[in-house]
């Protein structure tokens, strides 16, 4: 059973409503300089969806059958290309509506390194590894440029300060970080092929799964996933504790809700109720589950480890390394006593892949980023795989 919703509607990265794609309405461009245009009227919708008036003053929005993506507005006879969601009125991306992109999903329990993660991956998206796969990462709206940059990226890179721990979804933005990740591609015979990426990104904790008012919302943003990345921290694994080599901070308290199978039991069972999946079949979304902070990792383990090589190709995924790294997880689990968390996942996942990645290269210190910076490691492996499982990244193997 196909747990993407069928291609010929148009998944909302923001509110998750499923649409047509003939039925997007458009947004006047409104006046600027001396070209004419609509005034700016408080759209409800939008605003309701941010839950503020702010930045919800707008061009108003209107329905049209849209020839190639353009429509003119009744209002002031200007003719517009930007798309909005009928139902919140957040801008869809011309490229989105044309060929719908796949979404991607973030899971991970309370200091599991979710906001980190986001902070160091979008920034290697939009730089060497955006370069290495000749791709563009491009936010989709305004609010999502600003909270990247004032809250992720002026801490975390510029400050070199840990981010706060982020507080429960019921009190802060219930938004989401919303990029689209394209990559063109030439095929054989010259011709270009573009494919694009969802990066829907709420830094929501796995737990506040429990509330009501975040379940959802939350339950409509994993059922929309086309896949899903959970983020596991390696000390909060029942065995681990001996192989890490310092022990980064404090460890939160004991909250069972919080250890990563029932974060990750959780999910799943929320999906398997959702898509009514038979008892005993899997589900065929495709799963990430890596392993954060493995700097921590003691240098004894590090040794030979496929996982501490750097990621070998460039603007390829290397399926020899990728199953090195995948049986060295594996492994690793099994030695921590977390095995059951790999045969929870086979059973329930037609295809999962496990990692291993640090998204500060190194242990932080007093609230700060270790002295060497933020050295990101293995942080885009997870979404290598996923655009490989999308036809969007070539594999190769070495040995033949
Ligand atoms: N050693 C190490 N610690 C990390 C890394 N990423 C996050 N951490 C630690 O984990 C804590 C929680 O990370 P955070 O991203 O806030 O987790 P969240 O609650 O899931 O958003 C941080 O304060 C850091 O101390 C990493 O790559 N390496
Ligand atoms: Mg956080
Ligand atoms: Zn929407
Ligand atoms: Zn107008």
């Amino acid at each position: 059973m196909p747990l993407a919703p069928s291609r010929r509607s148009i998944t909302c990265p923001y509110c998750f409503a499923a649409l047509s794609p003939r039925r997007v309405p458009f947004r006047c461009r409104g006046q600027a300089g001396r070209r004419p245009g609509c005034a700016p009227v408080l759209d409800e919708r939008l605003a309701a969806y941010t839950g503020s008036s702010a930045g919800a003053s707008l061009p108003p929005v209107f329905a049209a059958p849209g020839r190639g993506g353009r429509a003119d507005c009744p209002g002031c006879g200007q003719a517009t290309g930007s798309r909005v969601c009928p139902e919140c009125h957040n801008p869809l991306p011309a490229g989105y509506c044309d060929a719908p992109g796949r979404i991607v999903a973030l899971v991970g329990a309370k200091n599991a390194g979710k906001s980190t993660y986001i902070a160091v991956l979008l920034h290697e998206l939009m730089n060497r590894v955006g370069t290495e796969l000749d791709a563009s990462l491009v936010a989709c709206d305004d609010r999502t440029i600003e909270r990247y940059k004032r809250d992720f990226a002026r801490p975390l890179l510029e400050e070199k300060r840990l981010l706060p721990t982020t507080a429960s979804a019921v009190t802060s933005p219930r938004e989401p970080l919303v990029y689209l990740l394209t990559r063109t591609r030439r095929t054989r015979f010259a011709r270009e092929s573009t494919a694009s990426l969802a990066l829907v990104l709420f830094d929501t904790a796995g737990e506040d799964l429990r509330s009501r008012e975040v379940r959802d919302l939350h339950l409509r943003y994993l059922e929309a996933a086309d896949a899903i990345v959970f983020l596991v921290d390696p000390l909060e694994l029942p065995g681990a504790q001996a192989s890490v080599a310092v022990l980064a901070g404090d460890r939160p308290g004991s909250d069972p809700d919080s250890e990563p199978i029932n974060v990750i039991a959780r999910v799943t069972e929320a999906l398997r109720s959702r898509h009514d999946v038979k008892p005993g079949d899997r589900l065929d979304v495709p799963v990430a589950v890596a392993l954060t902070k493995i700097d921590v990792l003691a240098p004894e383990l590090a040794r030979q480890s496929a996982l501490h090589r750097p990621r070998p190709g460039a603007g390829v995924l290397d399926l020899d390394d990728r199953d090195a790294v995948h049986e060295q997880v594996r492994s690793l689990l099994h030695t921590w006593q977390a095995g059951q968390l790999d045969t929870y996942l086979g059973q329930q996942y037609a295809d999962y892949g496990l990692f291993g990645l640090s998204a500060l290269g190194g242990v932080p210190q007093d609230g700060r980023v270790g002295a060497g910076g933020v050295r990101p490691y293995r942080a885009e492996d997870p979404l290598l795989w996923l655009l490989h499982r999308f036809g969007m990244l070539d594999g190769v193997r070495r040995g033949t």
